[in-house]
């Protein structure tokens, strides 16, 4: 595991720009991405020596009590196109770390990258077998969920498709199922939050990848009292990154197209109905330019709670903003939706971040930042984002199965 993180990161140039050849990722971020890969595959080889095991001596019952914590076997994984290359690590290094074997399948949109993995596992001496690369559609993901022999399968994607995988698994071999899907993350931004940081996350921060992020704060909530300055603030920094998008293949480059024609129309019909429904937008609101799948960094202002571009999943450079007046009323707005996946707190009193934090329904909640995914701490979502996470031990957890061992103690009878 330690030669593969290596060898990854020897070939991290090459890696990238399969990346950003297939889906637009900006170069910069392709890389990025990368040492996150190189960073979890170390993280995880340290566990290979260290998963225990219990003993419970025998109280009075006869027993001597054993759990042995054993891995699955065949298990497989579903990715999605947008951050590939740290799903590889996500999905393969916990399992392969604590002795399963591993079924990956790229998305059809960011096949080329995780391709090129292939020779640096063989080069690294996985055995043959152990780590194997699929391409392919949707229904090559079907035949994987619906497997008889897979153990175990984690999905990253849509709602939709997710639903999909969870009764493909029910009617075969009911499969350890764990679901990443997605959200509608809300950014909750209080009176006394520092206006300058708070602007940086919610814009750089959010623009990511182009918005292309599963936990992305697409669902801004600003306090009243800081609310002009704080949306002044935004649009100002929405239309000076407009002026970042480019070619992503160039090194200077921050913000890329979308992925392909297929995900630009489907933010484009996002656009068009939010524009049809009178709701106002700030900044933005269309493509920029007439070559490539490049849309503007959108502000959308104080849509109704029930309309589209405020309820589902936009997956692009798209912000909606609402105002709230107390706390309480922030939190109310932040947990009504189907989704839990991350939130977002700005404030500098440390009692209202824990406060808030407690009743927020997300997996993930950071305070004065946007999120960071690190190695070694859990990532997945409440609601229907999904449930189960990938990551830190919860990620190792996911991988192994407990056996329990009960040795009789009594003497036979004469
Ligand atoms: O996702 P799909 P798409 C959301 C986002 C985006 C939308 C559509 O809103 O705009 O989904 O993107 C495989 N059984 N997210 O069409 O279809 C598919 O081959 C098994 C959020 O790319 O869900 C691919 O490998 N597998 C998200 C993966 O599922 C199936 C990231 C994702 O494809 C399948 C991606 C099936 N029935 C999209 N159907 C996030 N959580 O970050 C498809 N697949």
């Amino acid at each position: 595991m330690l030669k593969y993180a290596d060898l990854v990161e020897q070939h991290s140039d090459k890696i990238s720009h399969l990346e950003s050849i297939s889906m637009g990722q900006p170069i910069w971020l392709a890389k990025a991405i990368v040492g996150m890969q190189v960073a979890s595959w170390r993280y995880y080889a340290g566990f290979t020596d260290k998963i225990p095991g219990e003993t419970y001596p025998e109280n009075g019952d006869g027993f001597f009590k054993m759990v042995n914590y054993e891995p699955l076997g065949v298990c497989a994984g579903i990715s999605a196109w947008n951050g590939t290359q740290f799903s590889v690590a996500r999905k393969i290094a916990p399992a392969v770390a604590v002795g399963n074997t591993y079924i990956f399948k790229s998305s059809e949109k960011s096949p080329l990258g995780v391709l090129y993995l292939g020779k640096l596992f063989k080069e690294a001496g996985f055995p043959p077998g152990v780590v194997n690369l699929l391409s392919g559609s949707g229904r090559v993901g079907a035949l994987l969920a619906s497997h008889m022999d897979i153990a175990h399968i984690t999905f990253t994607g849509s709602a939709a498709a997710g639903r999909q995988v969870q009764i493909a698994a029910a009617k075969s071999n009911l499969k350890h199922v764990v679901l990443e899907l997605g959200g509608k993350s809300p950014a909750l931004i209080f009176n006394d939050a520092n206006l300058d940081n708070a602007v940086a996350h919610n814009s750089r921060g959010f623009l990511l990848n182009s918005g292309q992020i599963c936990m992305a704060g697409s669902r801004i909530l600003v306090q009243s009292g800081i609310a002009p300055k704080f949306i002044e603030a935004l649009k100002a920094a929405f239309i000076k990154l407009n002026d970042l998008l480019a070619d992503p293949a160039l090194d200077s480059t921050y913000l890329g197209p979308l992925a392909d024609k297929a995900q630009f129309e489907r933010v484009m019909s996002y656009l068009e109905g939010a524009k049809k429904d009178g709701i106002e937008v700030l900044t933005g609101g269309g493509r920029k330019g007439d070559r490539g799948r490049f849309v503007e960094p959108t502000i959308l202002m104080d849509p109704d709670v029930t309309a589209k571009v405020y309820t589902e999943e936009i997956f692009g450079p798209v912000v909606v903003i609402k105002t709230f007046e107390t706390e309480k009323e922030a939190i109310e707005m932040a947990n009504n939706t189907s989704y839990g996946l991350g939130a977002t707190v700005y404030t500098n009193d440390i009692t209202r971040a824990l406060r808030v934090t407690a009743e927020l329904e997300a997996g993930t909640v950071t305070v004065n930042s946007f999120h960071r995914l690190v190695p070694e701490t859990p990532f997945g979502g409440k609601k229907q984002s999904g449930y189960g996470r990938e990551g830190g031990f919860e990620g190792i957890k996911l991988f192994l199965e407990a056996k329990t061992v009960q040795i009789n103690m009594t003497m036979p009878e004469d």
